[in-house]
């Protein structure tokens, strides 16, 4: 199981710039994935998300991306957005990814994916963007605030993607929706335009969605429902102690069902004897309390060794930094390609 596999051995120096990525061979197929530095990783991106950008690093050419454009429909503290960019940067790293197997860079580095953006626009209908569910949601959710990039967001979406010509993507099942619009609207480009682009093919864990703490709703930073994984001991205990588990065991007698308890189902990535704990709670053997108490354990020790690798790189930031821009760097080449191919056919040459 990969969640119990050793960290791979990261290799961090920035310099030498490993070599430019060749524009015109794409001898592997590329794999790509954003992360939106919006707030704190949760273990829902990690197991939604994080562990296949880990596992998928070997077997595809791997692009990831810290999205701050993305994060700017909702964070507008200049300061705030910087640091959570280079804290998320630092999370991947501690997390598994490893800059020698894979490129990892801020989506702003890389300016041309606005252009890609707007190209993309002229080809989507508003309606496509109007019925997409996270639109909606936020609407409802940020009235205050319903600025146009949360409606574009999908185009930008697929901007991110096929800027790479990737066609492989990790995400969570909550994009499910975002990455058939991305795939509609590459579909509907090539159509107007000639064949230019792959259609990109959503990467899904054992663990598509990851309810939050209160049980319900999928676990999410704007929420504030999550469990997070680089946050002081005593605050992921607080988080897990608070979370909502079986509403229909009142007694600490009652027999529970873990198949409705989401403690009970977050204790099936971390440790192998979950069966086990699910027997302590059908039987009534163990209550809430001590389930709970387990699960904090378990976490702890599962992201240990990130949480020390987060630790000394937090206190390195060159060393991150110096990662994001040999990133970008390495990126150009098949970012001016791809660039030049859709401006030639779309007549802006
Ligand atoms: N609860 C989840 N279960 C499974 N996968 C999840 N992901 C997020 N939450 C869950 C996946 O993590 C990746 C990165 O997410 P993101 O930060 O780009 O955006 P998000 O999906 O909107 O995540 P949040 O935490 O809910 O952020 P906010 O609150 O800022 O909108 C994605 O692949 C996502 O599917």
């Amino acid at each position: 199981r990969a969640m119990s596999e050793p960290a791979p051995t990261h290799t961090l120096d920035p310099t030498p710039a490993p070599a430019p990525v060749a524009a015109d061979a794409p001898a592997r197929v590329r794999c790509f994935s954003g992360i939106q530095p919006s707030g704190a990783p949760h273990i829902g991106n990690d197991l939604g998300a994080i562990r296949n950008y880990v596992a998928l690093q070997d077997r595809f050419e791997s692009i990831y991306c810290i999205v701050d454009f993305h994060a700017l429909t909702t964070t507008h503290d200049p300061e705030v957005l910087r640091r959570r960019t280079r804290e998320m940067a630092t999370a991947l790293l501690a997390l598994g990814l490893d800059p020698g197997r894979c490129t990892l860079f801020v989506q702003s580095h890389r300016p041309e994916v606005a252009e890609l953006m707007w190209l993309f626009l002229t080809v989507t209908p508003v309606s496509w963007l109007e019925r997409t569910p996270s639109y909606k949601e936020k609407r409802e959710n940020q009235p205050e605030d319903v600025n146009h990039g949360l409606l574009t967001y999908p185009a930008l979406m697929a901007a991110d993607i096929v800027l790479y010509k990737a066609s492989v993507v990790p995400v969570g099942r909550d994009q499910a929706a975002h990455l058939e619009l991305s795939r509609e609207i590459v579909r509907a480009f090539n159509n107007r335009y000639g064949p230019t682009f792959p259609e990109p093919q959503a990467v899904y864990t054992e663990a598509p969605v990851v309810l939050g703490t209160d049980g319900v709703r999928k676990m999410s930073k704007s929420i504030g429902n999550t469990i997070e994984i680089f946050a002081p001991a005593d605050e992921i205990r607080r988080q897990v102690m608070s979370m909502v588990t079986d509403t229909q065991r009142i007694k600490r007698t009652d027999p529970g069902r873990p198949e409705v308890c989401n403690v009970c189902q977050l204790h099936r990535f971390f440790g192998d004897d979950y069966e086990e704990i699910w027997d302590g709670e059908r039987t009534a053997r163990t209550g809430c309390v001590d389930t709970k108490k387990l699960l904090v354990e378990r976490i702890l020790r599962h992201y240990a060794p990130a949480r020390e690798r987060y630790a000394e790189l937090m206190a390195s930031p060159a060393t991150v930094d110096g990662v994001l821009e040999a990133g970008a760097a390495r990126l150009r080449p098949i970012v001016d390609a791809t660039m030049a191919e859709v401006r030639e056919k779309m007549g802006l040459r």
